[in-house]
């Protein structure tokens, strides 16, 4: 449809149309996403198979449309695939989680961590075809190297992960929010500038033959929504 075109305060504004769907449609679309986003997992053993790299291109096209605060889509998707590189990440993350689960962590945090039978040791980081690390801009550099305001930061860069999982499992692959503590080590060896701050380092890939994941289950509507 021809998109028309508005001026607000010297500002353009496009109009926007979605298709009209009726009662019926609406439930079955929510409920056929729902059923497919149940199904997706955390999975933490991956085939090394690997993937194009055009696919990766389109989770993180996926990602960056997520909504952000005044649109300043303050992050960055550093995508890994250089096995010297994930090497070297999965060396530091070890070394730091080895820390953490020898001392770092309390006893009701490991206790916690039980059902998911999680260590130390992180192969995935070497298999995963990518790794790809999410950095939040805690603030923007102009070209002049001037300080710019970012919004909502934290949240947006949420929602933009959020985005990328989704698409991750929409697309047939599978993924690993991981959070290796502390995490500074990842602006080092990926050589970010001033203003970036490793969010999230997550392995992307085909999951690996005879996967286990542990036997959660997820609460049900009523323990997790209040209507007013
Ligand atoms: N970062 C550690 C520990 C860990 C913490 C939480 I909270 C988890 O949900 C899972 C693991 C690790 O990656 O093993």
């Amino acid at each position: 449809m021809e998109k028309s075109v508005k001026m607000m305060d010297g500002y353009p504004f496009l109009s926007y149309q979605r298709p009209q769907v009726t009662a019926s449609d609406l439930l079955k679309r929510s409920a056929d996403f729902y059923q497919s986003m149940d199904e997706r997992r955390t999975v933490r053993d991956f085939s090394d198979q690997p993937i194009p790299k055009e696919v990766i291109d389109n989770l993180i096209r996926t990602a960056s449309s997520a909504p952000s605060g005044a649109h300043k889509q303050p992050w960055t998707f550093c995508v890994v695939s250089n096995p010297e590189i994930k090497k070297q990440i999965r060396n530091e993350a070890e070394k730091e989680e080895h820390e953490s689960y020898n001392g770092r962590m309390s006893e009701e945090w490991l206790q916690d961590l039980r059902p998911l039978q999680t260590d130390w040791h992180k192969p995935f980081l070497e298999t995963a075809p990518y790794l790809i690390v999410v950095f939040k801009k805690v603030f923007d550099l102009s070209e002049e190297g001037e300080k710019k305001t970012n919004y909502y930061v934290t949240e947006s860069v949420g929602l933009a992960c959020g985005f990328l999982l989704a698409a991750i499992h929409h697309a047939g692959l599978v993924a690993l929010t991981h959070t290796p503590s502390p995490m500074n080590f990842l602006a080092k060896v990926l050589n970010r500038p001033e203003n970036e701050r490793p969010f999230l380092l997550i392995p992307v890939g085909y999951a690996a033959e005879n996967t286990y994941v542990p036997d959660l289950k997820r609460k049900p509507l009523d323990q997790v929504a209040v209507y007013y």
